[in-house]
């Protein structure tokens, strides 16, 4: 017979994310075994995602997350204590159901998805496996790398906030070998001609320099990448409700509608080797991302912010054709089962699916095994630099070589 795996107890501890604000940090246990989850958070959030907890208040500018720490242990764990580790979507059917919120504000994301989280990885560790072998499949993903960051990520003036390289290789191993001598190259590019300041790196590991115009990082990742001898290709997340105000879009200094946007879009997938726009348009503009796919057919129209991780806006991204893939973050949606579920009806409806990370992060690197589990193809950490976006790449490094030893 097997043995049913429990719940004994749970734990959580306020801890600070990459940018120095707090987090929490969940610890499952079953008897002596134990698994620990803590939650990322973004800078440019969805309005659609589920909604972290704060304290508010003097504490740590209003961002403790002290309350989201008491919902673990005193509304959380009664509700869940003893329930099978191994039916997932029973411990987050109970956690959706005693939160009651559409957007999981009464119990907080950061602390539903933490214990979700903590729980799946328990049970796999119980199990004698590796978090990705409990979901099925097992496919390393290509990595989309944030070399050069802007908008709300950095402390420059460029309004598209990721300029990502995805290079083309054999292996997950060799991508990121070919990613790291682009980052190199581009790094003794910049302090040759702009000197030392510029390479200075943003929130996700990707330097920022003072550009102001989108074509010149542009300019210099294609010299990085042909100086570096590697084959990549250039994906964007403009994340463009970021500078989205009153009906205009402030590019370059510009302010450009929504149809100068969009031929402003062709003229540089024209001009570069683009493969993907991320967020072109800001989160409800439903029409102009369809517009956008059906003009720019060779490249991915990636919904973000957009989807939001959330079942009901993928449907709709689905019914009006909006985009050809979709970015899959845990927290937006607040419990694995969720994610999991968007993810693979996703991928029914022939949607790319790209694993995220957050511009806030830890050091937790379960978004690599979900990647390889899910075998979706694709994840996005940031730069092959900062130890909490590293700790995802070297997670997947470790993960080929049990595949493929
Ligand atoms: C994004 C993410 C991650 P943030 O927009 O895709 O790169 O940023 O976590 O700030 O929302
Ligand atoms: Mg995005």
């Amino acid at each position: 017979m097997v043995k049913l795996i429990k719940l004994t107890n749970l734990k959580a501890l306020e801890i600070i994310d990459s940018r120095g604000n707090p987090t929490i940090e969940v610890t499952a246990y079953s008897g002596k075994h134990f698994a620990k989850a803590s939650a990322p958070s973004g800078a440019s959030k969805s309005s659609h995602e589920a909604v972290e907890l704060r304290d508010g208040g003097k504490r740590y500018g209003g961002l403790g997350v002290l309350k989201a720490v008491r919902n673990v242990k005193e509304l959380m764990l009664p509700e869940i204590k003893g329930m099978n580790l191994g039916k997932q979507e029973l411990i987050d059917k109970a956690l959706i159901k005693l939160d009651g919120t559409n957007d999981k504000s009464r119990l907080g994301a950061n602390a539903v998805i933490a214990v979700s989280i903590a729980c799946f990885k328990l049970n796999a560790k119980i199990k004698g496996k590796e978090p990705y072998e409990l979901l099925g499949r097992e496919k390393l993903p290509i990595p989309y790398f944030n070399i050069i960051n802007g908008g709300m990520h950095a402390g420059n003036e460029l309004a598209f906030q990721e300029f990502m390289i995805v290079p083309k290789a054999k292996s997950f191993a060799e991508c990121l070998r070919s990613g790291v001598g682009i980052y190199n190259s581009l790094k003794s590019m910049f302090l040759t001609n702009y000197g030392k300041a510029s390479i200075n790196v943003g929130d996700e590991g990707g330097f920022a320099p003072p550009f102001k115009k989108v074509t010149e990082p542009l300019d210099l990742i294609m010299k990085a990448v042909y100086g570096s001898g590697s084959n990549a290709s250039i994906a964007l997340d403009v994340a463009a409700s970021s500078f989205y105000s009153k009906d205009k879009y402030l590019v370059n200094g510009k302010k450009l509608s929504t149809g100068k946007l969009m031929d402003y879009y062709e003229k540089l997938v024209n001009d570069y080797p683009i493969i993907s726009i991320e967020d072109p348009f800001q989160e409800d503009d439903w029409g102009a991302f369809t517009d956008l796919k059906r003009r720019l057919k060779n490249i991915d129209v990636v919904g973000d912010d957009l989807i939001a991780t959330n079942q009901e806006r993928l449907k709709q991204a689905v019914n009006n054709e909006s985009c050809s893939a979709i970015i899959l973050k845990p927290n937006q949606a607040g419990t694995l089962t969720e994610t999991l579920s968007v993810a693979r009806t996703a991928m029914r409806s022939k949607l790319k699916v790209i694993v995220s990370h957050r511009s806030g992060e830890t050091c937790d690197d379960f978004i690599a095994d979900l990647a390889v589990g899910l075998g979706c193809g694709f994840i996005k950490s940031g730069a092959p630099c900062r130890g909490e976006r590293t700790s995802k790449y070297n997670r997947l490094l470790r993960i080929e070589q049990m595949i493929n030893p």
